[in-house]
């Protein structure tokens, strides 16, 4: 059934472009114009090792006041932090990796029994395509949503492995609850009422990625996924192989991510820099491709439920301006959906 989030994400379906597995398998010396970004090459990496988001261990969490600074300027600096003892099974995890790879595995035709269809977001194809001269990303993906639970589109969700559906039920469920302990902890760092972002998210929609870089002949020259910060409220990511490309933006470099086994990668959405009226921080990151193997990554977005505003939440800024406005999550959607991926335009959008 069609419902209002659907109707809402869905408006600005991406314009479809050519499958880039199918493409890469050519073993073109020389890829299509419309991939090439010439700005790649002014752009700066840190090569400096001892740069690495901060680790944060949740099992520490709920009674060491040390960790919970940690994560609190994690959040204010960095934007970004990786997320260690975090309760979820390393089993489910392996489970979605797996499944996701051979999901990717499978021969195209396979693949498009969950392909986009004209005017939807979901499903297996490109996002954030909006106009026919628009550079493209060296990625296809597959978008499903996870919560809550009537979204799901069957129509979309791989049968094939046919252990998907049941590995990313219960990947979605397991994120879910690690969302909800995150946002308690958030809530106390901030001086709000403990309850009351999770209180935003406990019905709120998620939104699941799946990415797949292939190898690239060029690859220093193409963006597996351009300079973004992720719209929604809290990102929990997971790269599948060996394979490295996440890059953030910090002191106007570009700094390579390096995961470690079994952690999440969590990132601030614009949305919770919006509601900590700027104390979080909503971080520029990108996705670099490899020549010679592919690269999966899996990144599940989190955001409030319908109706919720997204604007300063009023506790904060009882004593400080509000630095940015207020819109219904609908309307905030709905101006990010249909723009192409923009470094930080939506806060940008959204500044007062
Ligand atoms: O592939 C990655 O590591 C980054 C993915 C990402 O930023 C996204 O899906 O929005």
């Amino acid at each position: 059934m069609e419902t209002k989030v659907h109707s809402t994400f869905n408006q600005f379906g991406s314009l479809p472009v050519e499958n880039v597995q199918a493409l890469a398998s050519k073993n073109l010396k020389n890829v299509p114009y419309r991939y090439i970004r010439s700005e790649i090459e002014f752009d700066v990496v840190s090569f400096d090792e001892s740069l690495q988001i901060p680790v944060i261990d949740m099992s520490k969490l709920y009674d060491n006041a040390d960790e919970q600074e940690k994560l609190h300027l994690a959040c204010k600096h960095w934007g970004f932090f990786q997320l260690i003892n975090h309760g979820v099974e390393d089993e489910v995890i392996e489970k979605m990796k797996i499944d996701a790879q051979e999901f990717f595995n499978l021969p195209l035709e396979e693949k498009m029994a969950s392909a986009q269809i004209p005017n939807h977001i979901e499903g297996y194809g490109q996002a954030f395509v909006v106009s026919q001269d628009q550079k493209l990303d060296w990625g296809d993906m597959l978008f499903l949503f996870g919560l809550p639970v009537p979204l799901r589109n069957m129509r979309f969700t791989p049968t094939n492995p046919p252990s998907f559906r049941a590995t990313f039920d219960k990947y979605s469920m397991e994120l879910h609850k690690v969302i909800i302990h995150l946002m308690k902890l958030f809530a106390k760092n901030l001086g709000i009422n403990h309850e009351l972002l999770a209180s935003f998210f406990e019905d709120g929609i998620q939104g699941v990625r799946m990415n797949y870089y292939p190898p690239c002949a060029e690859a220093s020259k193409v963006f597996g996924l351009a300079p973004h910060s992720d719209a929604t409220g809290l990102t929990l990511l997971i790269q599948v192989n060996e394979v490295e490309g996440l890059q953030i933006k910090r002191n106007e470099k570009w700094v390579p991510i390096k995961p470690k086994p079994g952690a999440f990668i969590v990132n601030i959405g614009d949305m919770l820099e919006i509601m900590s009226n700027g104390e979080y921080k909503s971080i520029e990151h990108r996705a670099m491709v490899n020549p010679a193997n592919g690269r999966l990554s899996i990144a599940a977005f989190h955001n409030p439920k319908m109706g919720t505003q997204i604007g300063p939440l009023p506790d904060l800024v009882k004593t400080n301006k509000a630095l940015y406005r207020t819109l219904p999550l609908e309307e905030f959607l709905r101006l990010k959906m249909a723009s192409k991926l923009d470094g930080k335009h939506m806060i940008k959008k959204m500044m007062l």
